[in-house]
C-alpha cells in the first residue's frame, strides 16, 4: 500500500474543515494512519518547501502556514498519492474543479499566499521525505 503525507492548513482548520476533509479521505476508502494536530515550526516548514524557501513569496507561505494550528497526517491506500492530490485539486483554487477539496472550499485570495485548505505530497520521493522530516519515521 502507498503512504502519502498530507496537511489540513492553518485556513482549513480556522475555518472548522477538518471534519469534511477527513470525511472525504474516509468516504474514498482510504485509511488514516496518523494524525496530529500542531503549530508549525519555521525551520521545519522551510525544510518541508525546501524548493520553494527562495521564492519571493516565501515570506507569505511562511506567515500563511504559521498562523495556527495545522492538521497533519499520514493517509494510506492503492495510488493514494496521485489520488489525493486529485481529490485536493490545483493549487490555485480559481483553477480547481467543483468537486475538488480547494474547488468547493477555497477562492484563493488572502493576500499574496494562496490559501488552498490542504497539502499533500507531489511524489514517491516526497511522501517518504514528508512523512520523516513531520513524524521522524516512514
Ligand atoms: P501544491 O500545494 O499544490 O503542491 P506547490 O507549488 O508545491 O503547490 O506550492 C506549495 C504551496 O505554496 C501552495 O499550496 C500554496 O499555498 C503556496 N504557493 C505556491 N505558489 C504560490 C505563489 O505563487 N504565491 C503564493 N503562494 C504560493
Ligand atoms: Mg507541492
Amino acid at each position: 500500500m502507498e503512504k502519502t503525507f498530507f496537511i489540513i492548513k492553518p485556513d482549513g482548520v480556522r475555518r472548522a474543515l477538518i471534519g469534511q476533509v477527513i470525511d472525504r479521505m474516509e468516504h474514498r476508502g482510504f485509511v488514516i494512519e496518523n494524525l496530529l494536530m500542531c503549530q508549525v515550526t519555521k525551520d521545519l516548514l522551510a525544510q518541508h518547501y525546501e524548493a520553494l524557501v527562495d521564492r519571493p513569496f516565501y515570506p507569505s507561505i511562511e506567515a500563511y502556514m504559521m498562523s495556527g494550528p495545522v492538521v497533519i497526517g499520514v493517509l494510506t491506500g492503492a495510488d493514494v498519492i496521485q489520488s489525493w492530490r486529485k481529490m485536493m485539486g490545483a493549487t490555485n483554487p480559481t483553477d480547481a474543479l467543483p468537486g475538488t477539496i480547494r474547488g468547493d472550499f477555497a477562492h484563493g485570495a488572502e493576500g499574496a499566499s494562496i490559501e488552498n485548505i490542504v497539502h499533500g505530497s507531489d511524489s514517491p520521493e516526497s511522501a517518504a521525505r514528508e512523512i520523516a522530516l513531520w513524524f521522524g519515521h516512514d
